[in-house]
């Protein structure tokens, strides 16, 4: 096992990934831009090197420093976290050649992975259902566009190929608007990811987004951990993320899981990772796979019991996973709740000093966070300042659970979105279950304050 780890990440994952060290016997490296001088992960780790000014591309954007401060601390491995320099192949490549460990998946998978064309065909290979779409990227002649589109159906949607996470996508509704779609998605991947590629794919009106947690070592063993429904969102931002999915019957689950730790197998794939689906009408089909720990994953860990970060690690050093498929139980139902530090009507960032900070507790209330009273959430980053997850044996008690936290939390100092998750909680779809992609901005378009 590694005697010390570097951290390249900020914030909440920070912290996370630190703990996992601590419990293993590892000491932890940090690295932090000048705007972290006084983040608590910075305090706590055991070595903390600073490697630049707060704008990211100066600092936990740039691999030299992040490498250099592996090599002057003696560091063995680098973990990434989610963000930044996550999924990003070329740095993976460059931690293994500077003589590191890269923890998370090769950079081939991840390279993989990062093309949404490649990425889809080798799962159309590997088995797993896809979204009915173009056989690959789109051709240059327009009538054979045109043929595909007519082929699928519309609404289509044109997808780049170098984009994810919804960026890089058009939604057409007729052969009317379809060329010109195409040829502006085009310009703008070309110019947005420096690959002009897209792909084509029947558009799904009303889909719910659930995602299966998959972990692998480098002993082809795969394993999946359940799914996350993760359709509370806005603008492609996350809020609420839970598992497992409310309603989806657990034959149908377990069919989907069972083909990811297949695909895994088959590519070869090591670490953790994510497979993320457009779940509609009983049927799921992939879209896109995350290469890295997931901001959500601890929903994960409360229902398995399984230490992601922790497991992430184990087999970045070539240990084998310690359990198989048939030893994991999924109990109870768990609830993350992602606190923004933002205006909760308008979504506008709110940094600035925290006066108050207090978190919540109690039986099945885990809280992920960075911050304390008096700590100064920088303009720079994302407005994440921690994570609210709670346990129950049903969905009932994990909902109950949470109203329960969020109305014993206090910020004050800077706004942030804990009266949104508080409306929320006890908004009758929501504590219905099941609600789709666009549920959450319905909502707020009909919402009074
Ligand atoms: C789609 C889709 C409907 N049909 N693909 C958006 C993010 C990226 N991961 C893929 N996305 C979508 N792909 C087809 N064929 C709708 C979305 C989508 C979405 C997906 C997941 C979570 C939130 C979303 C919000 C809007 C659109």
């Amino acid at each position: 096992m590694f005697k010390k780890i570097l951290i390249a990440n900020r914030g909440e994952i920070a912290l996370r990934i630190q703990r996992a060290c601590r419990e293993m016997g590892i000491k932890s490296v940090v690295v932090y831009s000048e705007a972290d001088r006084e983040a608590k992960y910075v305090k706590l780790a055991d070595e903390a090197v600073c490697i630049g000014p707060a704008p990211s591309a100066q600092s936990y954007l740039h691999m030299p420093a992040i490498i250099s401060a592996a090599e002057v601390t003696d560091a063995e491995a680098i973990h990434p976290g989610y963000g930044f320099l996550s999924e990003n192949a070329d740095f993976a490549e460059r931690v293994e050649k500077s003589g590191f460990t890269f923890i998370g998946p090769t950079p081939e998978s991840i390279r993989l992975m990062g093309d949404k064309v490649s990425a889809k065909q080798a799962m159309i290979k590997s088995g797993v259902p896809c979204v009915p779409g173009s056989d690959g990227a789109l051709p240059e002649d327009p009538k054979e566009i045109v043929r595909i589109a007519r082929a699928i159906g519309y609404p289509v949607i044109i997808k780049a190929a170098g984009g994810g996470g919804g960026r890089g996508m058009r939604v057409v509704h007729t052969e009317a608007a379809l060329l010109h779609a195409v040829q502006t998605t085009r310009a703008e991947a070309g110019a947005a990811f420096n690959n002009p590629a897209v792909y084509m794919e029947k558009f799904l009106e009303n889909p719910r987004h659930i995602e299966i947690q998959v972990l692998a070592d480098q002993h082809r063993n795969a394993v999946w951990l359940g799914e996350r429904d993760c359709s509370m969102q806005r603008r492609h931002q996350k809020i609420i993320e839970e598992a497992p999915a409310p309603g989806i019957p657990r034959r149908i689950i377990e069919r989907i899981g069972e083909r990811c730790s297949a695909a895994c197998k088959k590519i070869g794939y090591r670490g953790a990772g994510t497979f993320e689906f457009l779940y509609e009408n009983g049927e799921f089909y992939f879209i896109e796979m995350n290469t890295r720990v997931q901001v959500e994953h601890p929903v994960t860990e409360l229902v398995t019991g399984i230490d992601i970060v922790q497991m992430q690690i184990r087999v970045a050093a070539g240990e084998k996973l310690p359990f198989t498929q048939r030893q994991i139980e999924m109990r109870g139902h768990a609830i993350e709740c992602r606190i923004n530090a933002e205006d909760p009507y308008t979504f506008v960032p709110s940094p600035g000093r925290i006066t108050t900070w207090h978190a919540p507790g109690g039986p099945g209330v885990r809280v992920d966070s960075h911050v304390y009273a008096n700590y100064f959430v920088p303009p720079n980053y994302d407005s994440m300042i921690g994570k609210i997850i709670v346990h129950g044996d049903t969905r009932g008690q994990a909902l109950a659970r949470m109203r329960t936290a969020l109305s014993e939390t206090v910020v004050e100092g800077i706004s942030t979105n804990i009266p949104l998750h508080r409306e929320l909680m006890a908004d009758a779809k929501f504590v219905e279950g099941g609600t789709s992609i666009h549920y959450l901005e319905g909502w707020m378009a009909e919402r009074k304050r």
